[in-house]
């Protein structure tokens, strides 16, 4: 078969002294930290839409990139041939994992019984594939933003019919996520929102989405999907309000609609950007309510207000995310780059920069997160801090057998609380940078 990336040698680790841009710096697959090998730890994946599809048109311009791959855009030849660019690269990068949406993977027909006899067509191309090369599915979704059609929402739909195809598609992605054997299933609410209550019916709307939500997990169980639904939160963008706003309002809409014990949550560090929390935090919610499932694993940019999906590059923040990993025990999912090369970064060569780029950082933050473990003074700290309520009393409270009553009987016997310790966060930051820099 003619190789599609000439250009691209087999990226392999040469360590941080290297000059050679292809190669890797940090993400040493077989490395064992903390008792796992970075490919253990990092189980990452390639999004087909970004690296195989989009190819840099924004508002204001066309394509600067070639993703023709040698084959006449809108046919099956070029979906064919973007399975086989797909494969190439992830094979040369050491990629093991993708995720798709259906219509990633081949142009849509006007009537669906067409899209999904190409979409059968495809994935046998790709299970094929997957056989020779050892490449999974990470995750599978269905677009319901793109067309037209979902212009008010697929499950906030105003119209049943679109309600119908909604569904519809969603069978067909779940069959293709089952045929694929992908881990997880992802719903992003991107037109699951609204612009304006005038026109508006909040309840009615939730109330469609957690039941489309809940035929899709009575499907995906019967034909044999194991694996977990995940809701990707994001504030807005397509839409002004997007019903899930971050991780906090996703689990109480789980919990509200029975949805929880299949759901759990896919993290994207600019959609927690978006929503004006830290990526950390946004990782931090799902973790403590058992919920944190798979990471989209990219970047915003503090200074614009929109979803820029960058490439990872910012240490701290992986360094940060990985900390929260493995005090999680790590994911059940694993690390999709929903991120695309800048406009004018538009060869071959930028394609394998950028996840070079993406996995160093992912992996650098990984070796940094196991010291702050292994240093252990910033856990140590946190635990202290808290040290006050290890007493009878504190444990009363924590066990929930104190009442009001009594702690305002201890608080008239105290007088004045004496302040609480130092929260010492400059200190911690020292320690922090200590290590990064070290
Ligand atoms: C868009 C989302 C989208 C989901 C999958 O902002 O990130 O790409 O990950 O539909
Ligand atoms: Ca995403
Ligand atoms: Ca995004």
């Amino acid at each position: 078969m003619k190789e599609l990336f000439p250009n691209i040698p087999q990226i392999r680790y040469e360590g941080k002294d290297s000059k050679n841009p292809l190669s890797f710096k940090y993400y040493d697959a077989h490395r064992v930290i903390l008792g796992k090998t970075m490919q253990e730890h990092l189980p990452f994946a390639m999004a087909w839409w970004h690296n195989l599809c989009a190819a840099g048109t924004d508002m204001f311009g066309r394509d600067t990139a070639d993703k023709s791959f040698g084959a006449e855009k809108g046919t099956m030849e070029h979906a064919k041939a973007k399975v086989d660019a797909g494969f190439e690269f992830m094979q040369k990068l050491g990629i093991d994992y993708f995720c798709f949406h259906d219509v990633d993977l081949v142009p849509e027909a006007d009537d669906i019984k067409e899209t999904n006899r190409r979409l059968d067509q495809i994935t046998d191309y790709m299970l094929e594939k997957m056989a020779a090369t050892g490449i999974k599915c990470l995750w599978g979704t269905a677009n319901l933003f793109s067309n037209p059609r979902y212009m008010n929402g697929a499950g906030s739909t105003n119209s049943v019919d679109v309600y119908c195809f909604a569904a519809a598609q969603i069978k067909k992605a779940l069959d293709l996520t089952v045929k694929l054997g992908g881990k997880g299933y992802v719903f992003w609410g991107g037109r699951e929102g609204y612009e304006t209550l005038l026109n508006t019916d909040m309840k009615f709307e939730q109330e469609n989405i957690a039941a489309l939500m809940k035929m899709a997990v009575d499907y995906g169980r019967s034909i044999g999907f194991t694996g977990d639904f995940y809701i990707e939160p994001k504030p807005k963008e397509p839409m002004k309000h997007q019903y899930d706003f971050d991780a906090a309002t996703a689990i109480g809409f789980l919990r509200q609609y029975g949805l929880d014990k299949d759901f759990k949550m896919n993290i994207e560090a600019n959609h927690a950007t978006l929503a004006g929390h830290t990526f950390q935090h946004e990782l931090r919610v799902s973790a403590i309510n058992g919920m944190l499932g798979s990471i989209d694993a990219n970047q915003g940019d503090l200074l614009l207000g929109w979803d820029t999906d960058e490439f990872p590059a910012n240490v701290y923040e992986t360094t940060l995310c990985m900390y929260e990993v493995l005090k999680a025990g790590g994911l059940t999912g694993g690390f999709n780059f929903d991120a695309k090369n800048r406009r004018p970064s538009y060869t071959a060569e930028d394609m394998a920069y950028a996840y070079i780029l993406g996995m160093d950082t992912f992996a650098l933050g990984l070796i940094k997160a196991a010291e702050i473990l292994e240093d252990g003074r910033i856990d140590a700290f946190v635990r202290e801090r808290y040290a006050s309520f290890e007493s009878h009393l504190g444990q009363q409270i924590r066990r929930g057998e104190a009442t009001l009553e009594q702690l305002a009987q201890i608080a008239d016997e105290m007088g004045a609380p004496a302040l609480p310790a130092s929260g010492r966060q400059e200190y911690l930051q020292s320690i922090m940078g200590e290590i990064m820099f070290r």
